[in-house]
């Protein structure tokens, strides 16, 4: 489709492609919940939404102020559209049921309402990530198996991110697609259909500073990305922004791998299965990347707890899969 072509329209064609996709009501509302956060972070600056509310969320982290209105503004603009029989965030400790007021359908939504929080303070991207689901259970409220999915069974995943621009990214199963806000019109436009991610790329994202606690094969493989190599590229660059949806985003674009192992202090990592991992996992196959806990595919794992944490190796398809023959002690 043209480039500038509206999100709402690109919906709509893709509906009219795939009329399985019954959830493009809903999708339109997350754009409108991604153009109310973006215009709160844009003056993040000023206070209101700025700092700590003095409380701690359901992984005792500190919450922001930010996540709180955030996670509240996605619920309300999502919650009366009928598709949802309810939904989970990382905010959130349990299931969200809809309102009796509400009409309820047959999906789920699941979503990490800011990510990178810790840079929220200091003007550094953060990034808005959702998942959608068609639910499983037939009651009145979805039950929490509509939630412990496999990612292959997602059938839309995307993220906002709130950078340099406002951009939304995402996918229904039929590639990736990328559209930026424009500010004077307040409307997402396409800027990039079916974005494939390089199979290579000359960057690495990691917190180093947990590298002593790493297992001794992801040590080797950031070893072997320093070392100098002409034919192969290396040594890569660092590039780590410590907000999953930026680094992310910038290895979807230019190529890239970011890991985020267990290490011996926390054998599972740190990010979550369900928030985070399976669907940035859908986006990076979508795009011809790969995603993996360094031993099995990200969209391959049955999750048992809401909340779950797992190790993540994300990016361009070779250097994931030369990161997994380290870590699986082959190389
Ligand atoms: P944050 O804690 O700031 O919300 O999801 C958690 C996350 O950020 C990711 O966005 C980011 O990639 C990672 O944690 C950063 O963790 P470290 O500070 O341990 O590097």
């Amino acid at each position: 489709m043209e480039k500038g072509t509206t999100l709402t329209r690109f919906i709509i064609e893709e509906h009219r492609q795939n009329p399985d996709l019954e959830f493009t009501g809903l999708l339109a509302e997350l754009t409108i919940a991604g153009k109310i956060i973006a215009r709160e972070v844009n003056k993040a600056g000023l206070a209101v939404t700025m700092g700590l509310t003095g409380r701690t969320n359901v992984h005792g982290e500190a919450v922001q102020k930010l996540d709180e209105f955030a996670n509240s503004t996605l619920i309300k603009t999502t919650d009366h559209t009928g598709h949802l029989a309810g939904m989970a965030s990382e905010e959130m400790e349990d299931i969200y049921h809809i309102p009796d007021k509400h009409p309820r359908g047959d999906y789920i939504l699941v979503f990490d309402p800011v990510d990178g929080s810790s840079n929220i303070d200091v003007n550094v991207n953060i990034g808005t990530i959702f998942s959608i689901y068609r639910r499983k259970s037939s009651g009145p409220h979805a039950t929490l198996e509509d939630f412990l999915r496999k990612g292959r069974e997602q059938v839309c995943a995307g993220y906002i991110i709130y950078g340099s621009s406002t951009m939304l990214v995402y996918t229904s199963g039929q590639g990736v697609h990328g559209f930026t806000l424009d500010p004077t019109l307040g409307e997402f436009l396409l800027s990039q259909e079916n974005i494939t991610i390089p199979r290579r790329g000359r960057y690495y994202s990691a917190n180093e500073g947990n590298a002593p606690a790493w297992d001794r094969g992801v040590q080797r493989y950031l070893e072997y990305l320093k070392q100098e190599d002409k034919p192969t590229g290396r040594p890569y660059s660092a590039r780590y922004i410590g907000s999953l949806v930026a680094d992310f985003h910038r290895n979807l674009l230019k190529g890239g791998i970011f890991l985020y192992p267990g290490d011996a202090r926390s054998p599972q990592g740190k990010l979550r299965l369900i928030y985070e991992a399976s669907p940035l996992a859908f986006i990076a196959e979508q795009a011809g990347g790969r995603a993996s806990t360094g031993l099995t595919p990200i969209l391959d794992l049955q999750p048992e707890k809401l909340h779950q944490r797992v190790p993540l190796v994300i990016g361009s398809a070779g250097d994931v899969e030369e990161a997994e023959a380290f870590f699986q002690g082959k190389r």
